[in-house]
């Protein structure tokens, strides 16, 4: 595990009249590859951070293990490069610990669908306030072009050399069948306007912001999602006045469909039509429960947690 502070994050270097730059959030150059849609997402990340003016030492990036679970190295905040699938149980005790924290997890296919799949679904029900990306290239990338859960059925990679046999996963009808689920949205790291609406709607929501970003990975899905980004007719923009708003794009994408986000069987059946790339908000519930109202743990000074562990032991005192 990598737990990674700098200097510029220390508590007497803050100064509340500062104003952040997109240029305050960036860290080391990024080591994807050229073409990678991963480097477009952290982009619109770190302009989002500077939109909403978000403090570094008060912000957190929590990845897994992957090409895209290197994002955290790239953003000049707190960051938890953690295990294969296991960022949302990281992410979740973040939160819990430190509500104040505005919390971002960015995870790969293989480690939000795959690997981390039990943690996902409990967290979607969880509903705690963070901001979770899925970078879906549909493949195992870091290992070297392994089938995931959402590869295309007859994909020929790696581990199923003769093409995946069993149709994909789905992660939009996955989470949206999640009791208790309060925020779905997919969008394109090719559709930079679009992936920054997006993120402000994800950050903006009092809850489990769950946001599968299509991305490209030039080198082992060359192409994977290339057709759609030459041919616009294979991309629908949801647009509801609720939804994610993006007006420049009306002329770009002539396929639209009114789609009133509080609709959730709407949602379901828009999610399961494969036709279409859609691209919006599927679902929005700013008024689910939410795990960490009931669950916070209480801030308390060292000396009361010192005191309580005391009362604690003296239970067991003989
Ligand atoms: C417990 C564990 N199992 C397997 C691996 C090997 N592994 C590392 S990354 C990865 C898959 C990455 O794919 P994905 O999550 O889709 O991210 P991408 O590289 O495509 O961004 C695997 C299987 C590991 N690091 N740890
Ligand atoms: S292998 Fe694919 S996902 Fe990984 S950095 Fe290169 S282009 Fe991006
Ligand atoms: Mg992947």
């Amino acid at each position: 595990m990598n737990f990674e502070t700098t200097c510029s994050l220390l508590p007497h270097a803050i100064d509340d009249d500062r104003i952040f730059e997109r240029s305050d959030y960036e860290k080391a150059v990024a080591r994807w590859c050229p073409g990678c849609g991963d480097h477009s997402i952290l982009t619109a990340a770190q302009k989002l951070l500077a939109a909403e003016q978000l403090k570094p030492e008060r912000t957190v990036f929590v990845s897994g293990i992957g090409c895209s679970s290197r994002f955290p190295h790239y953003m000049k905040t707190y960051g938890v490069h953690s295990l294969h699938g296991r960022a949302l149980p990281v992410a979740t005790g973040v939160k819990l610990h430190r509500p104040e924290l505005d919390v971002f997890v960015v995870m790969g296919d293989g480690d939000c669908c795959s690997i981390g799949a039990a943690h996902w679904i409990h967290a979607v029900r969880y509903n705690m306030k963070m901001v979770v990306l899925l970078l879906d290239n549909n493949i195992y990338a870091l290992t070297k072009k392994q089938t995931s859960p959402t590869t295309p059925q007859g994909t020929t990679s790696n581990t199923q050399p003769y093409g995946s046999y069993l149709p994909p996963l789905n992660p939009l009808t996955t989470t949206l069948g999640v009791t208790n689920a309060s925020f779905v949205a997919q969008t394109a790291e090719w559709s930079p306007p679009h992936l920054e609406a997006t993120l402000h709607a994800a950050y903006r929501h009092p809850g489990f912001a769950f946001v599968r970003i299509l991305q490209r990975c030039p080198i082992y899905m060359p192409l994977g999602f290339q057709k759609a980004v030459a041919d616009r007719d294979l991309v629908e923009l949801m647009v509801h006045e609720s939804g994610v708003q993006v007006p420049e794009l009306a002329k770009v994408y002539k396929n639209q469909r009114a789609h009133d986000p509080s609709d959730l069987a709407a949602a379901r059946q828009l999610a399961d039509d494969n036709s279409r790339i859609h691209l919006g908000l599927f679902f929005q519930d700013a008024s689910r429960p939410r795990y960490e109202e009931t669950r916070r743990v209480m801030a308390r000074t060292a000396q009361e947690k010192v005191a309580l562990l005391e009362k604690e032991l003296d239970r067991y005192a003989v």
